[in-house]
């Protein structure tokens, strides 16, 4: 069986609040199809693709908050996108507002989905590391909302196979995270897929605004080679609603070697034929696990809140 994998990194550039659904399903069914006409056997969207970053904005009433949810997927909008991939035998991930009901509650989450050749859904992620606040901040120009709008993602970081492989989900700032990408590094991950929305201006810490594509880039290629995995990035793009964001999408070999990248702000296809077999060499020499880590060594005295207090602190 062939571990060939034809991904295509589907950019989609700006999404404006009046922009529809319909719209923009059409902007991913084009992409979907410019894929196809290349052989790629799977294409990976953004972070919330399906709208405009909603979480920039604060917003009280829950209703117009749940106008940016999917409360079911596939969903008469989105349906299209099944059907098209069914019939043109194409997966993709795709990161969408997902609006729940799990026991009598009504849940929210940031998710993606992988989607297999036959248009069914394979694998669900929800986003676990939400960054941002929750209330609101009238000094910021933009807010970044996501504490507010979602729930900390409740499935962990696990691991579907699918095309022939070990496929893994993480979505936007989970990057940023060395947890993310080992915690499915230790499931024998061979491919990670990743949509983002990253605006260029991080209010909290202006000074890391020009370091903004240096750290996508570090990242994920610290990330893809740490790990022996394929890294998938994939962003929304341009200026949204008056906020720039970062575009830099990119296609990253087990190496941490860049193969693939998108160049503009707009829709745009990067497509790379990824070998997973290319991961087995990191997996079995320099990141053999099993044989090199040490993790009874790795023992934390007092952990509180994520920080790891030292020893004269620690009770
Ligand atoms: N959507 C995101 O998670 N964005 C964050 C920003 C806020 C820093 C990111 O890590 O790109």
């Amino acid at each position: 069986m062939t571990r060939i994998v034809k991904v295509g990194a589907a950019q989609l550039g700006p999404i404006q609040r009046s922009d529809s659904r319909a719209s923009v399903v059409q902007r991913l069914l084009e992409l979907l199809r410019e894929a196809h006409a290349m052989a790629c056997d799977v294409v990976v969207f953004p972070e919330l693709a399906l709208t405009t970053f909603f979480p920039r904005w604060y917003m009280e009433d829950q209703a117009e908050i749940d106008s940016f949810f999917e409360h079911e997927m596939p969903g008469p909008v989105t349906r299209p996108l099944f059907e098209e991939a069914a019939k043109l035998g194409i997966g993709f991930y795709l990161g969408y507002a997902e609006l729940t009901v799990e026991e009598g509650k009504t849940r929210r989450f940031n998710t993606s989905i992988l989607v297999d050749k036959q248009g069914r859904i394979v694998g669900k992620y929800r986003k676990i590391h939400l960054p941002g606040h929750a209330e609101h901040e009238p000094w910021r120009r933009f807010q970044h909302l996501e504490k507010r709008y979602f729930e900390t993602g409740n499935l962990g970081f696990n691991v579907t196979r699918a095309y022939g492989g070990i496929i893994g989900m993480c979505i936007c700032n989970d990057r940023r995270w060395p947890e993310t990408y080992r915690v499915m590094g230790l499931q024998g991950v061979e491919m990670i897929m990743l949509g983002y929305n990253t605006p260029v201006h991080n209010p909290p810490a202006p000074v890391h605004d020009n370091l903004s594509h240096f750290h996508n880039q570090l990242v994920m290629q610290s990330g893809a080679y740490q790990n022996g995995t394929w890294v998938i990035g994939v962003a929304k793009s341009g200026c949204e609603e008056g906020c720039d964001m970062i575009g830099n999408s990119l296609i990253i070999a087990p190496s941490g070697e860049t193969i693939g990248a998108c160049t503009t702000l707009g829709d745009e296809l990067a497509v790379a034929r990824c070998d997973l077999d290319l991961c087995n060499s990191y997996k079995e020499s320099v990141f053999n696990f099993a044989r090199h880590r040490e993790p009874q060594h790795y023992k934390m005295i007092v952990e509180r809140k994520g920080v790891i207090l030292p020893p004269e602190q620690a009770e």
